[in-house]
């Protein structure tokens, strides 16, 4: 009896789960979100492009033509886990091939996990100049547990006049930048524009809100005035419903929240989003450039929109009073701390000025740099090698994970800036974080550690995280600040390469966009088949020494 009902429930999930199909024409269009025009990325003719939405478990087709012209391209699913589908992960070098101008790639992975999560362009920091979009995967049971009467999808991020392809070549990447200077950006948007969007919040009745931030650099505030934000998920991962006053999102990171429409009708209380500060290093823009303040309406909608009268409660100048603490947040599951971790990695962010190649930024022993074969296709076609990190070249900084293990990543960081840092394939626990360094002890450590995919490490502090070595693939770990990404700032999770070479090849649709921009698809970082020295690997694969490119963006260079 109970195993036929089980039968059943399966045979039901199975038969609902569909397939949902997108067709993007990536391509430039003219665009002013904050009365600037310039070029931006969009899709089939729109921007801000489209947002993709499916339920948990449906499988999702995305076909990404290539139409820009000058530039290379590749898409990725911020958040999918993309169990046994690592190949349309996205991050170019690391997973795939470029997409080369004219060619296409489809990308079929399953909707896993539900949340709010995003997508965007991963090669070579292209998402900020629009690439960028909402992700929605429905969770029925879990939306139906809150109440809520509607949902509102919700983006903020910074935004730049200049195309990012020149912002890396002339400021960021440029041997002349030798402290490493971020470019400020020129404006922050709300939902991709500075005009602010009106609420229709009625009395008593339940918003709620799925917060993504775009942001290629800065973290953003959100707060209504005189409302009472309940955080119910981040990242995806759903929590205990913990009031706040505002939150923080930094880039890449999203938030589910909680609103109650408010029973007053004679007024309308202000919301606000605004730029954070603290990851800039240099004056930020003007405070009207930085700020989005809108209006939550409520009660009575016979006000004209320009008659009904603001609370006008908030300014410019406006700063927090409390921001939710995201540490002390618990995920709903109760799941505990992963204990005695058999792989421990240690990172240390490091910012190094390089004579002759200009700032750079690791978190391992050098500075990450593109490989010329995705890693992953290294790990798939080099056999026995594939457990050698010379096959990988340091440029890669290759960690190696065994199936099924606890993984435990302390990072620290000696920096006075803090760092968003972002985890493929995986969720993990944020088991402890602070300033200074970690004593070591797990009795230090959160007992039910809340999880996400991407959380920031704060200046001159740590980080300890943990997770379960359960999705073979190789991982990008790396910092969510575009620059900093491009930078160096990341390392790749080798995971369980001996389980990926039986139960996975690389796609001939992979191999195809390869050779579209004459790019190897197998063998060692070198492009030949099998194992490659220490010795050799620094000297002929791709890193921070002899990194030829000319870290043009995403730019396309046509090979004679
Ligand atoms: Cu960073």
């Amino acid at each position: 009896m109970f195993q036929s009902l089980v039968l059943a429930g399966l045979f039901s999930a199975l038969s609902l789960a569909k397939t949902v199909t997108y067709d993007f024409n990536i391509g430039w269009v003219s665009a002013a979100p904050d009365g600037v025009s310039r070029p931006v990325i969009g899709i089939n003719g729109q921007w801000p492009i489209p947002t993709i939405e499916a339920d948990e478990g449906d499988t999702i087709v995305v076909k990404a033509t290539n139409n820009l012209g000058n530039q290379t391209t590749s898409l990725h699913f911020h958040g999918m886990y993309q169990v046994g589908t690592a190949p349309y992960d996205g991050p170019v070098g690391v997973t795939q091939c470029p997409i080369a101008p004219g060619g296409s790639f489809t990308y079929t992975f399953q909707a896993n996990p539900a949340g709010t999560h995003w997508y965007h362009s991963h090669d070579a920091g292209q998402y900020a100049d629009g690439l960028r979009g909402k992700m929605v995967i429905h969770d029925q049971a879990w939306e139906s547990s809150l109440k809520v009467d509607k949902q509102i999808y919700l983006s903020m991020g910074d935004w730049y006049h200049e195309q990012i392809p020149y912002l890396l070549r002339d400021d960021y990447m440029n041997v002349n930048n030798r402290d490493g200077h971020i470019p400020i950006p020129n404006s922050f948007l709300f939902n991709e524009s500075t005009k602010a969007l009106d609420f229709d919040f009625e009395p008593n009745k339940r918003y709620l809100l799925r917060i993504v931030s775009l942001s290629a650099l800065t973290c953003g505030f959100f707060h209504i005035d005189g409302q009472t934000l309940s955080v119910v998920a981040v990242d995806g991962i759903p929590v205990k419903a913990t009031d706040t006053d505002s939150i923080n999102i930094c880039a890449g990171q999203t938030y589910d929240v909680v609103v109650t429409g408010h029973n007053d009708t004679q007024q309308a209380p202000e919301y606000i989003v605004k730029m954070s500060t603290d990851m800039l290093t240099g004056p930020p823009p003007p405070l009207d450039r930085m700020t989005i303040i809108g209006r939550s309406r409520g009660g009575s909608f016979n006000f004209k929109r320009d008659s009904y009268p603001s609370s006008r409660s908030l300014d410019h100048n406006w700063s927090p009073n409390a921001v939710l603490d995201d540490f002390d947040l618990v995920p709903l599951d109760g799941l505990k701390l992963l204990t005695n971790p058999t792989n421990k990695v240690h990172f240390v962010a490091n910012q190094t000025y390089f004579p002759g190649i200009g700032t750079r930024i690791a978190i391992g022993d050098e500075p990450f740099v593109t490989p010329k074969v995705p890693a992953l296709f290294t790990a798939l076609t080099t056999g026995e090698a594939a457990f050698q990190a010379s096959t990988y070249g340091p440029g890669a900084v290759p960690q190696f994970l065994k199936k099924g293990e606890v993984v435990q990543i302390y990072m620290e960081n000696p920096q006075p800036y803090p760092h968003p840092m972002h985890l493929h394939g995986h969720t993990f626990q944020v088991a402890g974080r602070g300033s200074g360094s970690w004593d070591g002890k797990d009795s230090s450590l959160h007992a039910v550690p809340m999880r996400r995919d991407n959380v920031v490490i704060p200046p001159h502090g740590y980080l300890v995280l943990r997770f379960v070595a359960d999705n073979p693939g190789v991982w990008y770990f790396h910092c969510h600040i575009d620059f900093h990404l491009v930078g160096g700032m990341a390392a790749l999770f080798i995971e369980a390469p001996d389980a990926l070479q039986s139960e996975m090849v690389v796609p001939q649709s992979a191999k195809d966009i390869c050779a579209a921009t004459n790019s190897p698809s197998s063998g060692n970082c070198n492009g030949q088949a099998g194992a490659i020295s220490a010795a050799d690997a620094s000297t002929e694969c791709n890193n921070v020494y002899n990194d030829k490119s000319e870290n043009f963006g995403a730019m396309y260079v046509q090979s004679s």
